[in-house]
């Protein structure tokens, strides 16, 4: 009989499919779930999609340096992650990739142990964005284009969409690439809070960062008996714990309902480097800066 489940698009393209496994060595078993555990990626999927991904992945060395992974304008084929050695990342905006020696373009990135590449190509059925090249010998996990698409892309993939235009908004993100926004969006966690809740508790380590999607919070501090700051909508909070690997400064109190998107430390040191200094130049508890002090030159002996 014809049941319920064969009329949905999702399941009836191709019904029989089940992913490719790649039988592995316990050792490389080990390797794997080591390169993979600290990628962003993985974090959201079920035991059944990770058993199916970690199946699926084949090995691939790279045994020297200088050899290009992906070449930019190719069709995408698999998706990497590296359990070891590196990589560097080259844009060549002229899009002419075949002019002569300089046709590689420019470095825009480089990528190690438990970093990806190669989901663009494959999540927007584009030619790909960049060509990667190893700096030494290396040893990557490559994924198959399907299963990267029929697994991780309904999974970790929907979050990157989904946060890609609030992280758009959030002014402290300005200054980023859209594409080191999308490493960000990778990376976050939805958390929500009814009012009256403590979010960040003052004296507590810190753990998290967290941006504000909507609602408001308070900032209090012990002995203040008023609220001593407010976040809105695209604001943050919780960065100078982290920043300064010190107890939390003040407690975060939601005042109505809020929701929040959070950044573990171990993301927060990764991705927000290039913004560390805006966050040091707005640190609240920063004493003000001092008047520019007028010299008299004339009155100077
Ligand atoms: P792909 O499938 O297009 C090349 O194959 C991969 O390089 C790409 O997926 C990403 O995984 C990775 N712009 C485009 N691709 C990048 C970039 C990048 N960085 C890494 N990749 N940047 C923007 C440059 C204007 C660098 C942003 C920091």
């Amino acid at each position: 009989s014809v049941s319920a489940e064969s009329l949905n698009p999702a399941t009836s393209i191709n019904d029989n499919w089940t992913p490719p496994s790649h039988k592995k060595t316990s050792e490389q078993h080990d390797r794997l779930k080591k390169a993979v555990s600290g990628n962003f990626l993985f974090t959201h999927l079920d035991e059944d999609q990770s058993a199916q991904v970690l199946g699926a992945l084949v090995e691939k060395p790279i045994p020297a340096k200088g050899i290009k992974v992906i070449q930019q304008g190719d069709v995408g084929d698999y998706f990497y992650i590296v359990e070891s050695g590196s990589f560097d990342i080259f844009v060549n905006k002229s899009g002419k990739l075949e002019a002569g020696p300089d046709g590689i373009g420019e470095k825009v990135a480089s990528c190690g142990p438990g970093n990806s590449f190669g989901e663009l190509a494959l999540m927007y059925n584009a030619p790909r964005a960049a060509t990667v090249v190893s700096t030494e010998s290396s040893m990557l996990w490559a994924l198959d284009r399907v299963t990267f698409r029929r697994i991780l892309m309904d999974s970790a993939f929907q979050r990157r969409r989904m946060y890609e235009n609030f992280l758009e908004e959030v002014p402290l993100l300005s200054s980023l690439k859209p594409y080191e926004r999308s490493k960000i969006a990778d990376a976050l966690e939805t958390q929500k809070y009814p009012a009256g809740s403590v979010i960040i508790r003052e004296g507590d380590p810190g753990e998290a960062f967290f941006i504000l999607e909507s609602g408001t919070a308070e900032v209090f501090k012990k002995g203040v008996d008023k609220p001593i700051n407010f976040v809105e909508k695209g604001g943050y909070f919780g960065e100078l714990a982290l920043l300064n690997d010190k107890p939390r400064a003040a407690s975060v109190v939601a005042k109505t309902e809020v929701k929040l998107a959070s950044l573990g430390k171990d993301g927060f040191q990764r991705l927000l480097g290039p913004v560390e200094s805006i966050m040091r130049r707005n640190d609240p508890s920063r004493a003000p800066p001092e008047e520019p002090k007028h010299v008299d030159p004339s009155a100077e002996l």
